[in-house]
């Protein structure tokens, strides 16, 4: 992002802020120097060069797009913690109409549709003050996290599993604010809004969920992110949070939501994010399915993170070898791991449970003898869920979850 693409906010954000560098430097020389200092990875499929480019609120993460601003986590900082740090949190826009300047004080989110019996408008300071916070840790995965490991290779933004983020979220359930504006029978589907915008005429990012799901209690509007304002770059200062439900449901910077007495038909709700209507939401490669509907809940997936593909291990030593899994929110009841590419598993040890929507760590030991080794996991949640084998294939490269494999030497 060059300086004259960086949207007012969060220039005037980061100075007000006053983190030192920026406020110092000013934007021209920061600029330099963040291009001086920038670092390129290289993902595990073809033209996956990336760079690595700290935004504002951000450290270094890989840049799949910076028009709008699309940053993938490098993937050792899950290795860090269970809950991934906000200026490492992954970035997913669509549209490059960033809002030009948030006033946290002045943001209003309106409430209304044609099944609202009193439409009405909520401030932050509303929302703080009036409603009983409810706080819970839950992962943010994009639908297409690991699309460029897809193969056949399919279209759409190249990531690798750098798209989800496990954080602690504090806010007021939705279910709480909708109860104000009394809601009729006709009630269907709810729209939920932000304040970004697409550069020309339609595709305004717009999400609809079941009026059910809306008021399950759970459904939250957070206006916090790991006990602090959630970064410009992940919906500042309010987001949905959809436990359980690829993050497309989870709208940034929130600013309407609507009742309506139908389901909501909007570009992105239909033809986008839509899925095989099929138990593996899943067709031959390929093959375009012949049913779809909407994106739902997380399927089970796990991986190693304290091991890269490609690693060298000592030989003879004792390896503590550490990971995470997750769900849609049943909750993880176990992890097996083989170091033979799937010939034999064993158990890993499950980590505390910090909630059935959180990362889970697990940790297993292994002392490899010299020569190379497959090391695999697999996850299954509470339900008896657990994750493919071979990897399955769907046209919009969504919801990958098959077995990984890193490949290590031991010398
Ligand atoms: N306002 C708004 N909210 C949005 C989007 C968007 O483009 N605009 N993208 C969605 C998608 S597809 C994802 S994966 C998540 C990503 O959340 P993050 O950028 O905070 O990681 O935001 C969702 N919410
Ligand atoms: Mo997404």
């Amino acid at each position: 992002m060059t300086p004259s693409d960086m949207p007012q906010a969060l220039r005037r954000r980061i100075l007000a802020g006053g983190a030192g560098v920026l406020a110092s430097a000013g934007l021209g020389l920061l600029s330099r120097s963040v291009l001086a200092q920038s670092a390129t990875a290289t993902l595990p499929f073809v033209n996956g060069q990336r760079n690595l480019v700290a935004y504002p609120e951000k450290r270094p993460l890989i840049v799949l797009t910076s028009r709008p601003p699309q940053l993938e986590t490098p993937f050792e900082i899950f290795n860090d913690g269970i809950i991934t740090p906000n200026d490492a949190f992954f970035v997913r826009y669509h549209n490059a109409g960033l809002p030009q300047s948030i006033d946290a004080d002045k943001h209003v989110i309106k409430i209304g549709g044609n099944a609202v019996g009193k439409p009405f408008e909520l401030t932050l300071a509303q929302l703080r003050t009036e409603f009983k916070p409810v706080e819970y840790l839950a992962v943010n995965q994009c639908s297409g996290n690991g699309r460029g490991l897809f193969n056949p290779r399919v279209t759409g933004g190249q990531l690798e599993n750098g798209a989800m983020g496990n954080a602690r979220w504090l806010g007021v359930p939705l279910k709480d604010v909708l109860a104000r504006a009394q809601l009729k029978n006709s009630a269907r589907q709810v729209t939920f809004n932000g304040l970004d915008n697409p550069v020309m005429d339609g595709g305004d990012f717009v999400k609809a969920l079941d009026i059910g799901h809306a008021m399950d209690g759970e459904v939250m509007i957070a206006y916090q992110m790991n006990g602090t304002d959630i970064p410009f770059l992940n919906g500042f200062p309010v987001k949905l949070i959809v436990p359980g439900y690829y993050g497309t449901y989870w709208v940034k910077h929130l600013s309407e939501i609507e009742v309506i007495d139908q389901t909501f038909d909007g570009f992105w709700m239909k033809p986008a994010y839509r899925i095989p209507d099929n138990d593996c939401a899943c067709v031959e490669p390929g093959t375009a399915p012949a049913a779809t509907r909407p994106i739902g809940r997380f399927n089970v997936r796990s991986f190693i993170t304290s091991v890269q593909d490609g690693a060298r291990m000592r030989a003879g030593l004792l390896a503590s070898v550490r990971g995470i899994a997750f769900d849609g929110g049943q909750g993880i009841r176990e992890v097996a791991y083989s170091v033979d590419g799937g010939q034999s598993w064993r158990g890993a040890k499950l980590g505390a449970d910090m909630g059935r929507y959180s990362f889970r760590e697990f940790t297993f030991g292994f002392t490899p003898e010299k020569g190379q080794y497959d090391l695999r996991v697999r996850a299954w949640n509470r339900s008896g869920q657990s994750q493919p084998m071979e990897a399955l294939w769907q046209p919009a490269g969504y919801m990958r979850n098959v077995v990984e494999s890193v490949k290590v030497v031991a010398v």
